[in-house]
């Protein structure tokens, strides 16, 4: 397993970021745990739908965005607003979709992010074939595609590894193995010893990374990246962190994991080992993290006030996100819709 910087904030290997690069991603690293915790007080008090946290994998999405160009191709799943956020989606856009407001679900252009899979493992073919579409087009636009250990046991996954193997696609497979799939256990999921070494049987490079290791993940994502944009084709990374809180909001986890387990992970977190390797560099002190946090907050608020300013949708919008032109049977159904409101 790669790592690079350990848990009390000790190299021990080159870093990979210099420290202003390294001090902006920690920003990043505040500002989407701020995110995180923001939606679930608001899911709470009826502001959003069922939330999916993800705090704990902070490192792991914000990380792996970094090493990505601005016009790259992210697909990612509903556990991943801050790789999302990193890629240029907008936060309001973020809170919208997260409200079941289908235009929360649709980028401006250029943002090359897809909105996110609710169907575990569907959405990684779309990225091969992104991926695939750029290389026939003569770009060396990549693209990547997160999802979790659950995901690895659906046939999308293997569909899409076995044909970005064979057409050497520019993809990049991020697995956040964060423990779990809602209750199931990492060890009920797959019999193979690691996720990473799935890669083998599609003839990729597989790597397993510190996933709570700022560093880590940026270099192996980096590293995966540039073979992707050089036309030598896909790369399976396993991150290895964890999911601190419940599956959603909808989820209680005391029922299927112990407390000593989530303690033993909050011991690793991903923003506390930058803060202490920053602070070593005179780069950290009280008053600046008080003053990110604040401004954080302050971001969050006004992207969540922006969301809710929106006009509501309306019972037909749900149609209108679906098909170019619809079908008779949904266009009669849209005029009912309507007339029933
Ligand atoms: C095809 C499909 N089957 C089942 C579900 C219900 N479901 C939602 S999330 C989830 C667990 C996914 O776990 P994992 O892929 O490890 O990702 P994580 O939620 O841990 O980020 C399941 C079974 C679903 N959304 N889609």
């Amino acid at each position: 397993m790669l790592q690079i910087l350990t848990p009390s904030g000790d190299l021990v290997a080159e870093a990979p970021l210099d420290l202003d690069m390294t001090t902006r991603l920690y920003r990043a690293l505040v500002f989407a745990r701020a995110y995180d915790r923001k939606s679930t007080a608001l899911q709470k008090q009826g502001r959003l739908a069922t939330y999916a946290p993800f705090e704990g994998q902070e490192a792991a999405q914000v990380g792996s965005a970094a090493a990505l160009n601005p016009d790259d191709w992210l697909v990612g799943t509903y556990r991943d607003a801050a790789a999302m956020w990193m890629q240029g989606y907008p936060l309001d856009l973020l809170f919208a979709g997260r409200t079941g407001d289908e235009r929360g679900g649709s980028p401006p252009e250029p943002i090359n992010v897809m909105p996110p899979s609710i169907t575990v493992g569907g959405h990684m073919v779309h990225a091969v074939g992104l991926a695939w579409a750029e290389r026939l087009q003569g770009s060396d636009r990549v693209a990547i595609t997160y999802f979790g250990d659950g995901a690895t046991s659906e046939g999308d996954f293997h569909e899409a590894m076995n044909f970005a193997g064979v057409f050497d696609v520019g993809c990049v497979f991020f697995c956040q193995n964060n423990g779990w799939a809602i209750s199931m256990p990492r060890e009920s999921q797959t019999a193979s010893e690691t996720i990473a070494q799935k890669a083998i049987a599609y003839g990729m490079p597989g790597i397993q990374v510190d996933g709570n290791d700022l560093f880590a993940v940026f270099s192996a994502t980096r590293d995966a990246v540039l073979r992707a944009r050089l036309g030598e084709g896909p790369t399976l990374i396993e991150a290895m962190t964890y999911r601190l809180g419940p599956h959603t909001t909808a989820d209680d986890p005391s029922r299927y994991r112990t407390e000593d387990e989530s303690a033993e992970w909050r011991r690793k977190d991903p923003l506390e080992r930058v803060r202490i390797y920053l602070s070593e560099r005179d780069r950290w002190s009280e008053e600046w993290q008080a003053e990110i946090e604040a401004q954080a907050s302050a971001e969050v608020e006004e992207a969540v006030a922006a969301a809710e300013a929106l006009d509501p949708p309306g019972v037909a919008g749900v149609f209108d996100a679906m098909f170019a032109d619809l079908p008779p049977i949904l266009a009669e159904q849209r005029r009912m819709a309507e007339e029933a409101e």
